[in-house]
């Protein structure tokens, strides 16, 4: 039954989709965000095409988005401070009895819906509220959530068309049942730009208990694409409590040149640590460059999908020589939003595209631009965003990995976790064990960027990737990954990858270097490579990546590069073992598997110190 509340604001084709999805609970949920959102109207997508054409027409309608000159491709701009994900303003509603690790952000449920609510009270009025159904993951699989979008954004919507897989036909086959997410959204009141006005009022909460999540007053997709980080939220709190996981994971087919065979992998990067760049490098091919589920399988194996169909990626440093195929992508004809990019005549610009024509004002995030143009506080303004993005289906790509959309999703035979900083991991190595390599991904670090709101160059400590999004204790955590690994017959390797190591303040490598570390990874796993062993990992020999090197770029890698990059910089890896005692000392209930590999890793450097008298050890040294 459609209550009147409801039937006031929809038309017909709204009220008919409602009708034929058949679910008494989204009908509820719905009068109660019209009651509180109070829409002029309510539209309620179905099935067919055009209501996928009609949200982007919405979205330019609206102004949300501009068309540019290339066909196909629009313009977004988030607000001025709005140009990243926003942790201080995202909280878990922590009902009571519930406790979470300090580093989570939580406001108690009762006192935080409340504000929420009263944040989002008349939040829509004059506009259109949009409902969207969708499925997180391929569809027929039973890897997939179903997911409900509500929003006042047309532009979250249409990022969402290109992101996410039409979900009505799966919400059908709920039969009326409730196991599905929620997310309410709304942009608050627009400025004349189309750009959040009351960014100060700017909440995200979530809801694990309750599978929704209220996001208010903010339009960067981080904070507003409900299916997104607010997914993986929600996912990683029912992964918790089931026995799968949830991860900020990459998923890629490994080719190795001259075999015929393909290798799947899953990586874990925190933002701007060469997450997409990996995903998409030249020879490869993606499943997905940002969220998977992980499942056992009947036989034991790890299985992964990517639970999106469309990439949201860092636009900086897009250009022909170290991302050739996104570069292509983005300067040829296809359905694509750009967001915080510069625009002039239609045409965008980026930051280390590898133009020299750059034009001296045009339309930026900033509003009218031009050259030399200074913040409040006297900085320069930069003509586009460091966390500018582009937004587009992986279909688009030629790449794109023939079982992107596989219900049965692909084998992991092995995960990377990708830091960045500069002093201290090696390029790759090997986990010593599936619980060494859950340390590895426990003690991933990043050195900050524009991705996340607050300073750069800070060393940041980011578990799994997954820091901004883990709603279950820490310790929870990482003991549903060490059950996990446990369960399976066939165990993925984990491997530490860091693409930005430097050398007197030089990157040690360049960037297209990490095409030759995920072969030789690819390699270890097929059993192509010996590999060294030292109390860090297992690091690949001088005459395998000397032959990589020369195979795939003809290039002379040699032994003196190689020792720079592979010595054992045993005093940085001690110190680095320091801030994970500090971090995870004030977790209770961590697994002992952790503590065990720390110490492990503690005694064997702190011997090696004292043997050689050595910060630092080539890799000879431990053959
Ligand atoms: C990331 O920064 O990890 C992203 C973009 O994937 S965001 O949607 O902001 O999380
Ligand atoms: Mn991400």
């Amino acid at each position: 039954m459609i209550p009147d509340t409801l039937v006031k604001v929809l038309d017909e084709d709204s009220r008919e989709n409602l009708e034929s999805l058949g679910n008494q609970h989204v009908i509820d949920q719905l009068q109660t965000f019209v009651r509180l959102c109070k829409p002029a109207r309510v539209i309620v997508f179905g099935v067919v095409q055009t209501d996928v054409d009609r949200i982007r027409g919405l979205a330019l309608e609206t102004g949300e988005e501009r068309p540019l000159k290339m066909e196909g491709h629009t313009i977004h701009f988030d607000g001025y401070n709005d140009l990243a994900r926003d942790t201080g303003s995202t909280k878990v509603l922590t009902p009571p009895g519930m406790t979470l690790s300090k580093k989570i952000n939580t406001i108690g449920r009762a006192e935080g819906l409340k504000e929420i609510l009263g944040l989002m009270d008349s939040c829509m009025r004059g506009k259109a509220m949009l409902v969207k159904f969708y499925s997180l993951g391929p569809t027929n699989s039973r890897f997939s959530l179903c997911a409900m979008q509500v929003t006042d954004s047309a532009y979250v919507s249409h990022s969402e068309d290109l992101l996410y897989r039409q979900g009505f036909e799966q919400f059908r086959k709920l039969n009326g049942g409730m196991d599905f997410f929620t997310f309410l959204h709304s942009a608050g009141e627009l400025d004349e730009r189309k750009v959040t006005k009351n960014y100060g009022n700017r909440r995200i909460y979530i809801d694990v208990t309750d599978g929704k999540v209220y996001s208010v007053n903010n339009q960067y997709a981080g904070n507003s694409v409900g299916l997104k980080k607010l997914a993986l939220r929600l996912a990683i709190y029912k992964a918790n409590h089931e026995d799968w996981l949830a991860e900020h994971m990459l998923l890629m087919g490994v080719h190795p040149p001259g075999k015929e065979r393909v290798t799947y992998f899953a990586g874990a990067y925190p933002s701007a640590c060469g997450k997409t760049s990996t995903a998409m490098i030249p020879g490869q091919s993606i499943v997905g460059d940002d969220i998977a589920y992980l499942r056992k399988d009947k036989e034991g194996y790890c299985r992964g999908v990517n639970i999106e169909q469309g990439i949201f990626g860092i636009i900086q440093d897009v250009n022909p020589i170290d991302d050739p195929l996104i570069y292509k992508s983005l300067t040829t004809p296809r359905e694509l939003i750009f967001s915080n990019v510069l625009v002039s005549d239609g045409v965008p610009y980026w930051l280390g595209m590898g133009r020299s024509d750059i034009p001296e004002k045009g339309t930026n995030y900033s509003g009218e631009w031009f050259k030399g143009k200074k913040d409040k506080d006297g900085n320069e303004i930069p003509f586009a965003h460091g966390n500018a993005r582009y937004t587009m289906r992986l279909s688009e790509l030629e790449n794109v990995d023939p079982r992107y959309n596989d219900p049965i999703g692909v084998v992991v035979e092995g995960i990377f976790y990708g830091g960045r900083d500069s002093d201290t991991n090696v390029p790759i190595s090997e986990a010593l064990s599936w619980e060494h390599g859950v340390y590895l991904g426990a003690t991933l670090e990043s050195e900050t960027t524009t991705a996340i709101i607050g300073k750069t160059g800070v060393r940041r400590q980011d578990p799994m990737a997954n820091m901004d999004f883990v709603v279950v204790p820490l310790s929870t955590y990482l003991t549903n990954h060490i059950k996990f690994g446990k369960k399976l017959k066939q165990k993925p390797r984990v491997y530490a990858t860091n693409y930005f190591l430097r050398h007197e303040g030089k990157y040690t490598n360049t960037k297209l270097d990490k095409k030759i570390w995920v072969l030789w990874a690819e390699g270890r796993v097929k059993g192509d490579y010996e590999a060294i062993k030292t109390p860090i990992g297992l690091i690949p020999q001088y005459n395998d990546l000397r032959q990589l090197f020369k195979g795939v770029f003809k290039r002379d890698y040699t032994e003196e590069e190689y020792i720079q990059q592979f010595s054992i910089r045993i005093a940085k890896y001690l110190e680095k073992i320091g801030r994970m005692e500090q971090l995870y000392k004030e977790e209770p209930n961590m697994p002992r598997e952790f503590w065990d590999v720390l110490s492990q890793q503690k005694r064997d450097l702190q011997e090696l110190k004292v043997r050689t008298g050595k910060d630092s050890l080539p890799p000879i040294a431990f053959v």
